[in-house]
This record gives C-alpha cells, structure tokens and sequence, in this order.
C-alpha cells in the first residue's frame, strides 16, 4: 500500500483481515521494518484509541513516533488556496505538509468535519491537502466522512469472533445528546459491503446515511425486526446526514439493551455513553465485545504500517 486514506487503498481485504490476526502471534516479527523510521501523528480533535494504539502499532515495527496535538499547540493552518492570510491562519498547508514531510517517514492525520457544510466535509479538505503537499504516504486517523482504520478493526474483530460463515451484522443507531460525524457508520458499512455478512441497518426515519456509500445495503427501520437473528450488534449514533448535522432525534427507545440484543455479540468504536447509546448491563456483560475490539486498534493499525512501510 502507498497510503491509506480509505478503505479502497487495501487491495486485498481478506489477506490484510488475516494478515493483521496472525501478527498478534508475534507482533515484534517485522520489527526490522521500521528502524530509523518515523511516523508523525498530527491531531485536530481528540483521540485515546487511535493516538495510543497506533503510536504502540508503529513501536511494534521498530519505529520512532512523533505526536501533536496540531490544533490547539501548532499554528492555526491555511487550506484554501491563493489565500490572503491577512486574519487567523498563520502557516499554509503547502509549507507546513512539506516541513513535516522531511522530519518523519509517514504522516498520519485526524481531522474530524464541522458538520454544518456538506459539500465542504465531503470534499476532506484537510485530509487531501495532506496528500497533495507532503511528500510521504499518509494514513486516515478519521477524517470528515471516513475513518478506515476503525472499520479495518471491525473486520478483524467480527472474522475473530464469528461463529458460522456468513453472521448476521446490524448497525444500530443510537440516541445521542451531540452532533456526531458519519465517518465510522460509513466504513463500516462500507466494510460490511467488502466481507461476507448478512448486514442491515436501522435508524430512525431522517437519519439515512449518504446513499452514495449505503448502496444496496438493507436498510430496516423497525429496529426490533433488524435485530433478529442478529450475530453482532454494532450500536452507533450519527448525525442526520440528510439535515446536515443535526440532531432530529433523541428517542431514549432506540438505546441498546440486553433484551434487544438477544444473543448477539456487542461491539462500538468507543468512546460510548452508557445508558445513552447502550445500557450499563450490555457493556458489563460477557455480550460485550467492545474491549476485545478496541484492542484490535493496534492490529489494524499495525497491518496499514507494515504493508506501508514494505511499500515505500
Ligand atoms: C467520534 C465519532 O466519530 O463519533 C469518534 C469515534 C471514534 N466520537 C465522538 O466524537 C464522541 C464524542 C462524545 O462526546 O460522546
């Protein structure tokens, strides 16, 4: 791979899925890959997870990791072009990508969307620009409308978990008191399309996803009927995408609950709100995979790596 900014950067899902499983057997066998490399993560929003995972993903494989928190301890950054910096910003992205790209080997960026443009977060502004002016390979921590390296995780999680060949997968919206972005209901839907699934989702009326990534998956508003049968449930909340950005809905019914999840297994991104998004006796029970995933952050991100390093 020479970057990874979505998920079509993997050109062979299954062999990375598995790839990624059978580094945990020895995580320090492509240790030599890294040495004398260095990843610099820049960060506009925050994160845990995805900052300490990968720094440990790339510590796996010999590297040396730079981390900043670019928003709020870098200068304020100029992305459009032919501007006149005459107000805020400080530093171009043209000199500042190019800078960063002679200090480290690889630029990983998060970059979350304002959600009140549509256009302007589907453009991935910031994202792009990275691509555009740094002269190394970059790697998506979640930008405005994906976050690759979480879905990449799912997969992993779902295939170590899954008990029949082909398990029944729903993504659950749930209420939540903020606006929060699409970029992990995209990839994992996206992932869900690549890996063979039996995958619905549900959501209240108003709250369907960009037709442009749901494609022909099943949509089912009656979330009591998508959750049949279900192998794995994958609560999530989401903004409306259709009335960009808002918060439409609060519903509390549309919280998980053991009752609902019937046998299924239960997984999030994390961060979650508990008794908002799920309830406390879902993430406290044996159902609740969440953990486990989460600590598939650092395979995902240590499979991207590895494949990146091998290829530059
Ligand atoms: C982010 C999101 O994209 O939904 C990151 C998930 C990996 N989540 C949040 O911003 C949650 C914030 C909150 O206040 O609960």
């Amino acid at each position: 791979m020479k970057q990874f900014l979505d998920l079509e950067d993997i050109p062979d899902v299954q062999k990375l899925i598995e790839e990624a499983i059978s580094l945990k057997k020895d995580p320090f066998e492509y240790e030599h890959l890294g040495k004398h490399k260095t990843i610099g993560m820049l960060f506009f929003n925050s994160s845990l997870r995805t900052r300490l995972s990968t720094q440990k993903a790339a510590q796996n494989l010999g590297m040396k990791t730079i981390v900043m928190n670019i928003n709020s301890e870098g200068w304020a950054l100029e992305f459009e072009d032919g501007s006149i910096m005459n107000t805020n910003t400080a530093e171009h992205i043209k000199e500042a990508a190019a800078v960063v790209s002679q200090f480290v080997d690889i630029i990983a960026v998060r970059a979350f969307p304002g959600l009140t443009d549509k256009e302007k977060d589907g453009q991935e502004q910031i994202l792009k620009s990275f691509r555009k002016y740094a002269s190394v390979p970059v790697v998506n921590m979640e930008s405005a409308t994906a976050h690759p390296l979480q879905a990449l995780t799912d997969a992993i999680t779902i295939t170590e978990f899954q008990q029949k060949k082909r398990p029944k997968v729903v993504l659950s919206w749930a209420p939540h008191p903020k606006a929060l972005p699409h970029a992990v209901p995209n990839s994992f839907t996206k992932m869900m399309q690549l890996i063979d699934v039996d995958f619905v989702i549900t959501h209240p009326k108003g709250y369907e996803l960009d037709p442009k990534i749901t494609k022909e998956s099943k949509i089912e508003y009656d979330q009591e009927e998508a959750l049949k049968d279900a192998d794995f449930v994958y609560s999530k909340n989401w903004s409306s995408y259709k009335n960009y950005g808002k918060v439409e809905n609060t519903d509390p019914n549309w919280m998980m609950t053991l009752e609902k999840l019937g046998e299924a297994r239960f997984m999030h991104c994390l961060p979650v709100r508990r008794n908002v998004v799920v309830a406390d006796k879902v993430l406290d029970s044996e159902q609740s995979i969440v953990i486990q995933q989460a600590n598939n952050r650092t395979s995902a991100a240590q499979v991207v790596l590895k494949r990146i390093l091998e290829n530059n």
